[in-house]
């Protein structure tokens, strides 16, 4: 497998991270947020670029500069609108710069959304999570590099949500650069800290953050819902790459978890805890202990019952280790090496590129060869799930019939971008970079879901024949 430099190596430096973006229609918003819609009764904005003069919070131009001086005026049943941007924690009232204890705590009744226009856009309320990617970043220094590099001044927990309630919400937000490497309890939960509370995540990303537990997420005597969010990247030093549970019942419903890495768990790890995943896949976490999710209390063993549905696990096979005799029910799902369980099958998920991401299913319905085994292989309808309102297609046509295993991305309205890695509506450096580290010669072996956006000639490999149709796409025609 050889790899050629494609175009001169300079041009490869400097690309942006990857990220992985999901997009919610406002309508869609307005619904999320009905539940508390009758009671809000204050709106406040945040926004780096808002105008002022005065900067109460009062309007997109009038917003707070910082996030901390936003949540320091919240009151109970207030909605926090942010736009894009990166915010850190230890900026804004009452902060001192440079703490790496400084958090953004939610609160019960007090909405955080992010991801809308700000001031001096036509449309400051356009609301988009992929165009206007709404970061809350804990690299105090701005110096972060690859494979956690710089991670040394960074943030112990970016976001805390201990003791809140299900009200207390994070919607629409990118967490990234954490790094829980203190002492306890700052070994734990390097993007989101929660101990002893219920706080509702929806349509976030979390990507890089580490910790020695829990590397994006740690929950303690907690029930979080974790909904339509994306997990890539994050590591733990021991356990739960991603997140990790003890004493807790959390429900994670749609989610991707993509590359996360531990000792134990490279997705997950429990301990006397009743997790339920609902429709989630999980691609590429690796650990010694279990890919996917790992059960190994100890001394004295502390089991768990975990219930997965409708999911995919396909991490290379050690999909789960179970070594404290944990309960594990899987039923309709797509799980590689096999697990026993009602409706639950081991074959290729056949991931697809579509507009929002890497992980669509094949179905001749949305123009590909093949249908994926996952297709209507879960165990309920999709309209009973809400997941309709939600595609597996990269044609964007919403979930009918039973539903689909595994992730669901939000309907965009926009059109796949072949060679566009990182879906941001444009052929640029970072895409050139992918190319580069996608590109295998002339020898077909395969590429990763995330490359088959670069085999424009779809032939399983990202070759010469894709090299001009990239050119093209650059240069237009
Ligand atoms: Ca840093
Ligand atoms: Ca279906
Ligand atoms: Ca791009
Ligand atoms: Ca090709």
């Amino acid at each position: 497998m050889s790899r050629k430099p494609f175009p001169p190596a300079a041009l490869f430096l400097g690309g942006k991270k990857s990220r992985s973006r999901i997009a919610i229609p406002a309508l869609f918003l307005c619904m999320s947020i009905g539940v508390q819609a009758g009671h809000v009764t204050a709106t406040l904005f945040v926004d780096p670029h808002a105008t002022g003069p005065s900067h109460d919070g009062s309007t997109w131009c009038h917003a707070f500069l910082t996030l901390q001086d936003a949540l320091a005026a919240a009151t109970l049943n207030t909605i926090i609108m942010v736009a894009e941007g990166v915010y850190r924690p230890d900026r804004g009232g009452g902060q001192s710069s440079g703490n790496r204890s400084a958090t953004f705590h939610l609160q019960t009744g007090v909405a955080l959304l992010g991801g809308f226009a700000g001031c001096g856009e036509i449309n400051p309320n356009a609301h988009d999570v992929v165009l206007h990617e709404t970061v809350l970043s804990g690299d105090l220094s701005g110096d972060d590099g690859p494979g956690f590099s710089n991670y040394d001044e960074n943030s112990y927990h970016v976001v805390n949500g201990s003791f809140v309630n299900g009200s207390a919400f994070l919607d629409g937000f990118t967490i990234t650069g954490g790094n829980a490497d203190g002492p306890d309890p700052d070994l734990r939960g390097g993007g989101l800290l929660i101990n002893a509370g219920s706080p509702t995540i929806r349509h976030c990303t979390f990507r890089e953050n580490k910790a020695t537990l829990g590397g994006a997420m740690n929950y303690e005597g907690a029930s979080p819902m974790v909904t339509d969010s994306i997990f890539v990247g994050n590591s733990a030093g021991f356990a739960g790459g991603a997140m990790r549970g003890w004493d807790s019942s959390p429900f994670v419903q749609n989610c991707l978890f993509v590359g996360n890495t531990a000792e134990a768990g490279g997705a997950a790890w429990y301990g006397a805890s009743i997790p339920r995943f609902a429709n989630c896949t999980f691609f590429a976490n690796s650990a010694d202990q279990g890919n996917a999710l790992s059960f190994d209390s100890c001394c004295p063993q502390q089991p768990s019952t975990l219930l997965a549905t409708n999911c995919i696990f396909w991490d290379g096979g050690d999909e789960f280790w179970n070594e404290d005799g944990s309960t594990l029910n899987v039923t309709q799902s797509d799980v590689q090496s096999g697990w026993e369980g009602q409706g639950n099958i081991d074959d290729d998920p056949l991931f697809v590129p579509g507009p929002g991401g890497c992980f669509y299913l094949s179905q001749t319905a949305a123009g590909q060869e093949v249908t994926s085994p996952c297709v209507d292989g879960g165990g309920d309808q999709a309209a009973d799930l809400d997941m309709d309102v939600l595609t597996s297609r990269s044609d964007e046509a919403g979930d009918t019939g039973t539903v689909d295993m595994g992730y669901h991305f939000p309907i965009t309205g926009r059109a796949l971008m072949m060679g566009d890695l990182d879906r941001s509506l444009r052929i640029d450096l970072f895409d050139i970079a992918g190319f580069q580290r996608c590109f295998t010669g002339d020898e077909p072996t395969g590429v990763s879901p995330c490359c088959r956006i670069f085999d424009f000639a779809m032939d399983a490999d990202v070759d010469l024949d894709d090299l001009f149709e990239f050119y093209l796409a650059i240069t237009g025609p």
